[in-house]
Order: structure tokens, then sequence, then C-alpha cells
């Protein structure tokens, strides 16, 4: 039988199964594992996102001085490999971002404002996510141009590397890309794909959009660069994988990929972008 999907945008309300394995309640290898403090601010901040519905303003953070340092640290250590390790896709997202929308080292940039910018680029807009989301629900809500984003931040005691997405990851890994039209068009047909898709073809397609969009390598000018998330997000991930070319398997760009067609589905779907709903056909 048919899984349920969203059909309208606020339909995403419902799309909010998170995989909790990575947080750091239940993950001893989490560095905040041992911190109760920031457990406890941490849980603070995904209340936000769980008490969330579709047509609220976007939660304000009011961040403290030891997160905002976190932020300064992963900020220029991360701005100081972008020009030679990110793709140029990435770079002019980025540019954009700390000419327009208040990006730079000093603060954390708020979902609110980020949002209202990318609807302006691209159509795309954000809304508060507590977690790691399930494929699924993460890949459904792509399909209304819509991106799920956490908004704590990775513990201080590993500023370069976060088991579980948070806002470094999303604020500065992702967003710079959903600027780009072509990409934001991709976004958008991998998630419309996912609709009413059986578990395995979830698997399939979050597969995809773990070797493209999470870890993707891209060939420019000769020179291999990142666009994937999860690199631009870790420094070290972003030397080791753009330097050696760890990863044969992810030079692959979203342009090269042909997924919708290998993938069964009953039916077929029409986005309607002046009501952000489905017409299921
Ligand atoms: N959840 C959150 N909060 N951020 C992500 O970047 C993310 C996610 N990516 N859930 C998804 C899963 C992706 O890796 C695929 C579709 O599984
Ligand atoms: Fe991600």
């Amino acid at each position: 039988k048919l899984p349920w999907f969203p059909q309208k945008i606020s339909d995403l309300d419902k799309c909010n199964h998170l995989v909790t394995k990575y947080n750091p309640d239940l993950d001893r290898d989490h560095p905040g594992f041992s911190d109760p403090e920031y457990r406890k601010r941490r849980t603070v901040i995904t209340e936000l996102a769980f008490n969330y519905k579709h047509g609220d303003p976007l939660p304000y953070v009011d961040y403290t001085a030891g997160e905002l340092a976190t932020w300064k640290e992963v900020y220029r250590t991360l701005t100081a490999i972008y020009p030679s390790h990110a793709c140029t896709q990435f770079l002019e997202g980025l540019q954009q971002l700390e000419r327009e929308c208040g990006y730079g080292e000093d603060k954390i940039p708020q979902l609110r404002d980020v949002s209202a910018f990318l609807r302006g680029r691209t159509g795309f807009q954000l809304r508060p996510v507590a977690g790691l989301l399930s494929a699924r629900d993460f890949l459904a809500s792509l399909a209304f141009r819509v991106f799920q984003c956490t908004q704590y931040i990775r513990h201080s005691s590993a500023p370069m590397h976060s088991p579980e997405p948070d806002c470094c990851h999303e604020l500065l890994g992702h967003i710079p890309m959903f600027t780009n039209t072509e990409f934001a068009q991709f976004s958008q047909e991998i998630g419309l794909a996912s609709l009413g898709a059986s578990d395995e073809d979830i698997e399939k397609l979050a597969t995809l959009y773990w070797f493209t969009v999470e870890f993707g390598l891209c060939e420019q000018n000769g020179a291999v660069k990142a666009y994937g998330a999860g690199l631009l997000s870790s420094y070290g991930e972003l030397l080791v994988r753009a330097n050696t070319l760890h990863m044969l398997g992810t030079l692959i760009t979203p342009t090269h990929v042909q997924f919708s067609s290998t993938i069964q589905k009953a039916f077929s779907i029409r986005y309607d972008p002046y009501t952000c709903s489905l017409e299921v056909l």
C-alpha cells in the first residue's frame, strides 16, 4: 500500500520523525554526552522546533557567548580553506550571504533571516527541526522547497566535527548551495521523486543524496572541489577528501544523475508553486 506523504506545505508539520541515535542523550560518543549543561541547552533549543507549526515566525535563538565562540572558531577555520577547496557555486553563494544576509564570524545567522533571503533567491525556505530527520521526512520537505534546519550548535570541545547535523552543518555546509538555481531545482526533484516511494526506493534516494549533496566532489578547472555539505562543514573531511580524491565514487554532479526514471510509482505528481501543494495524477 501507498505510504502517506504530504500534499501541501502545511502537512510538513507531520514530517518530524527523528533518528535519535547520534544525539547527545543517547550516543556515548557524542562530545556532549557527559556535559549536562550542554544537553539542557540543546533541549531548550530543540523544544522550539518541536513546537513549531507551518506559518509561525521562525524561532529566534539568543545564542550564548560560548556558542558564539564555537561559531567563530568554526567559521574562521572553514572559510580559510574554502577558496582552495570549495566549488565556485558554493563560494558565490557564501559571498552573497556575507554581503546581503549578515553572514560572518561574529554572529550565528538566524533562520528567520536566512529563510527570507533564500526565498528571494531560489524560493527555498527553512523550518526548524530538532535533530537528524528520517530520510523520508527530510526528502519530502525538499519537494516543497523547504529545508529543515537544526538550530543548536555542536559541543565546544569538538568544533571541527559533529556526529549529528547542527547549525554549522546547515548554515555553512548546506545553505550556500541553496542560493543556486540549478541546485535548488535538483533538490526539489529528488524530493518529489521520494513522495509515496517504497522504503527500498527511499533508501536509494538517501544514498544518492549522501554521495552528492552531503559528500559530493566535482571537478572544476582541472581541480577537485567540494560541494557536499558534510565536507564543507568539517575541516578534517574537507582537507582529506578533497586533497586525496579518496572517494572516487563521489565525483558525481547532480546533472549526471538520472534517478527519477528508475523509481517506479503508480501515480505521477504535479507541483503547484502558487499554492505550494501537489496534484496527484
Ligand atoms: N536531517 C537534518 N536535520 N539535516 C540533514 O542534513 C539531513 C537530515 N540529511 N536527515 C538527510 C537525513 C540526508 O542525509 C538523507 C536524505 O538521509
Ligand atoms: Fe546534511
